[in-house]
């Protein structure tokens, strides 16, 4: 690994045979640490170059560092026949091929625990913003609206709504918990019921749109969710529903979702994630009833600060005695 670039370019300590490569952007601590402490590689992003370089070190990785939204792809993975851990930032691994690793016995570690707060605290943030109409009636002031047109259109209750999470995990759970702040009545789909929880369990995401007046999507991305939130399910939530995602663009049919709120059959949408990052359909930034944010869940100082830690660690474990922390199963 002694010839590999140095992921960063104040880098000068190189931890010959540690085999340590970064894949895609990761968080700037991590970068920093890879490259100062461990000497790491990164892979370059340019197709030719990268083949330059897979052709010359792919054999010499050992463990790859990756972040969710990059991960360690098929082709990837292929390339790199002695791979033998994975460490990706971020609780999402949805871009890694997981199926590949499991067969080849190599393990992946996420960060889950860390982010969950100030996931389920994003996911409260455009609930009450698609519900009320905050980021609407902001734009309605800033326009002067308010001076010329008079009082804001009203909105609708946040507090007391039926509301459904599609994936009552960690965090799905945590958002649920919030929402019984607000005096709602909470029901969920998972692949099974859980045992010890008082919501109301239905059993497709179909009926779960049927029964609640705002779907909130916190399910895990990966082949088994594809499109889960489709032109039925839409359909089901209706012209008085409302869908927020913080879960994975893929989870949600984004073309059925935008001819939905453009047709008028579907009440709002509060996205933090998109089929195709960091492309937002142009349909949707003209709606006023729909609130986007850059893919910024778990974005705060603090738990970005962390997720690194607990990616680092979690190098650091496998390093040191060939397990990893927090593996994703
Ligand atoms: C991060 C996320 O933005 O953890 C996840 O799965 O989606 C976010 O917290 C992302 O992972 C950064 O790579």
């Amino acid at each position: 690994m002694t010839n590999f670039a140095p992921a960063a370019a104040e880098s000068t300590v190189q931890s010959a045979g540690a085999g340590i490569l970064q894949v895609g952007p990761v968080n700037p601590t991590v970068q920093a640490v890879l490259a100062s402490e461990f000497g790491a590689a990164r892979l370059p992003d340019a197709p030719g170059e990268r083949e330059v370089f897979l052709a010359e070190h792919a054999d010499e990785v050992r463990i790859a560092v990756c972040s969710g939204k990059v991960g360690v792809d098929t082709d990837l993975m292929r390339r790199l026949g002695n791979l033998d851990a994975i460490v990706n930032f971020g609780v999402g691994y949805d871009a890694t091929d997981v199926d590949q690793a499991a067969t080849r016995g190599i393990p992946i570690s996420n960060t889950p625990d860390v982010l969950t707060d100030c996931v389920a605290d994003t996911a409260l943030a455009l609930y009450l913003d698609v519900l009320r109409r905050i980021s609407a009636a902001d734009r309605y002031v800033r326009r002067g609206d308010w001076e010329t047109k008079g009082n804001f259109p009203l909105a609708v209750r946040a507090s007391g709504r039926r509301v459904g999470i599609l994936g009552l995990g960690r965090i799905g759970g945590a958002i649920a918990r919030r929402l019984e702040g607000f005096g709602c009545e909470i029901h969920y789909h998972n692949r099974r019921p859980l045992e010890g929880t008082t919501y109301a369990y239905q059993d497709s995401a179909e009926e779960l749109a049927g029964a609640v007046d705002v779907l909130i999507v916190a399910a895990a991305g990966g082949p088994a969710s594809v499109g889960l939130v489709g032109a039925s399910v839409l359909a089901n939530l209706g012209p008085e529903g409302y869908l927020i995602n913080i879960a994975r663009g893929s989870v949600v049919d984004e073309d059925a979702l935008v001819a939905a709120l453009l047709g008028g059959r579907l009440g709002g949408a509060g996205l933090d994630v998109f089929a195709d990052e960091p492309r937002v359909p142009s349909a949707l930034r003209e709606l006023d009833n729909v609130v986007l944010l850059p893919h910024l869940a778990s974005g705060t100082v603090e738990t970005r600060g962390d997720m690194a830690e607990l990616t680092l660690a979690n190098l650091r474990s496998f390093l040191d005695g060939g397990t990893l922390l927090t593996p994703i199963s």
